[in-house]
């Protein structure tokens, strides 16, 4: 029934606009929220989205031993070569992989795992950071392709192997809990270490992966899910990874996912729990904004904020706060949402270069987050070479990236009666300039030469 009635919306709203160009009616709600677009989605499946898809924007978080090598063992560059400061394209595409596949097994077990002390781990810190910087959920990696468990869920081979007196995920949970942050496990089901997983294959690069006895590793990894998602209360979302290997199928995929939702009905997870874009609840692009977004579905994409998910102490090639903030805003245009990764240190630290560029988008987004929180994506088939549209009903946000030299940015008209234009960052309101212009509105953009961060106008109807 749902379905039908959003079709006939959605052609009203269709007819609507093309008749208004004509200078009718101002446009009324539509009732565009995140995912409305979506009308082949179940009322049960979009009660579950709906916090995650207002949320727009979260924190990835890629921790654990993982973070000790740093492109080196023993002091010795695994590739023999020691690269120089700023020498990006010397650091491979996945560095934490490539140490971690170049150290002898006996070093990663006796001396990385075991000498792993994170005495600076304090993830109440961590995610009031996340928390400042606008994100509404924090997605913490529980165990990475090395198999290894940052929680006491795997004796031998887990968090209590470590100098790490406690249990870094109860702590986690905790301060999530404690600041009301929506709370995501990573889990990988590409392992490394596991002897019914890699056998006695050798895992030489990041995608190599094998499961050689199903039968005892699917049964492994089902009580490894089962223990996450009972020993700590209330989880809100699972983040798959390393389903490409061939060994997993989609039988085991549709197995354990019906596996999880017996456990925790409302948790949301990723796609990579199958082999498709379209399995899982949404879709996962990396390290890029999709051109058109994703149109017919729910999708995040996760990025770094510099090259490396784990940390790798020689990759500065930090993006600027700009560059994020502006992705974060591509992503909402396009009705996705965009989780930002922090890679914290052996100790637990974020990097400082993290926690510089959080702090200035916690400033943009105290301003401006009303034009993404529950923002759905932009009503214009065209994008715009000034910035981007995020739309509310029948508001509508202009995320301004570059101010046109004459100070105006061009609308199409869609014959909407504006009833104000105003920057967000102008506490008092002052309306601000527009003209109608042939087949267009051209709106005002008042001049910030203080910062180089999106202004956001916003227009009321
Ligand atoms: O190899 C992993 C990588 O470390 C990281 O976890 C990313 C996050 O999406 N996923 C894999 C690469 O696709």
């Amino acid at each position: 029934m749902r379905e039908i009635g959003a079709v006939i919306v959605y052609m009203i709203s269709l007819v609507s606009l093309a008749t208004r160009s004509q200078g009718a009616e101002p446009v009324s709600d539509l009732g565009y929220a995140p995912g409305d677009n979506l009308v082949h989605v179940d009322d049960p499946k979009r009660a579950r989205m709906k916090w995650w898809a207002d949320a727009r924007f979260g924190m990835f978080i890629h921790w654990g031993p993982d973070a000790v090598p740093s492109l080196q063992w023993k002091g010795v560059y695994w590739n023999g070569h020691v690269p120089q400061l700023g020498e990006r394209h010397q650091i491979p595409l996945y560095p934490a992989h490539e140490s971690i596949l170049n150290i002898p097994r006996t070093d990663w077990e006796d001396d990385v795992i075991v000498n792993f002390n994170p005495t600076a781990y304090d993830p109440e810190a961590w995610v009031k950071m996340a928390k400042e910087a606008g994100m509404k959920y924090v997605v913490l990696t529980t165990k990475h392709h090395n198999g290894f468990l940052m929680w006491p869920g795997l004796a031998g081979y887990d968090i209590r192997e470590t100098q790490f007196g406690g249990d870094p995920v109860a702590m986690f949970v905790e301060a999530c809990r404690k600041h009301g942050m929506k709370i995501g496990f990573y889990y990988s089901q590409l392992d490394w270490h596991d002897p019914d997983a890699i056998g006695n294959h050798v895992a030489r690069t990041f995608p190599d992966g094998w499961i050689v006895n199903p039968e005892k590793f699917i049964p492994r990894v089902k009580s490894q899910i089962k223990d996450l998602l009972t020993r700590y209360g209330k989880i809100d979302l699972l983040w798959f990874d390393g389903q490409w290997i061939d060994d997993w199928t989609m039988d085991m995929a549709n197995d354990l996912e019906a596996f999880i939702r017996n456990l925790q009905p409302h948790i949301i997870i990723n796609n990579r729990i199958g082999k498709s874009e379209v399995d899982g609840d949404y879709f996962t692009p990396e390290q890029t904004i999709p051109a058109t977004g994703v149109p017919d579905a729910y999708w995040e994409t996760c990025m770094t904020m510099n090259d490396t998910w784990f940390y790798v102490k020689q990759d500065n090639n930090w993006k600027t706060a700009k560059v994020l903030i502006q992705q974060l805003v591509d992503a909402a245009s396009k009705g996705g949402n965009y989780l930002l990764n922090v890679g914290p240190d052996p100790l637990g630290r974020f990097p400082a270069a993290s926690i510089a560029r959080l702090d200035t988008i916690g400033k943009w987004m105290s301003i401006n987050s009303e034009g993404i929180y529950g923002a759905a994506a932009s009503p214009f088939p065209q994008s715009f070479d000034w910035g981007r549209v995020t739309k509310k009903g029948s508001i509508l946000y202009l995320h301004v990236f570059t101010r046109p030299i004459d100070g105006n940015v061009w609308l199409p008209d869609i014959g909407y009666t504006i009833k104000h234009v105003h920057a967000l960052s102008d506490r008092k309101k002052r309306g601000l300039a527009y003209t109608r212009v042939d087949n267009g509105i051209r709106i005002e953009v008042p001049d910030h030469p203080d910062t180089h961060l999106p202004i956001v106008i916003k227009i009321t109807s």
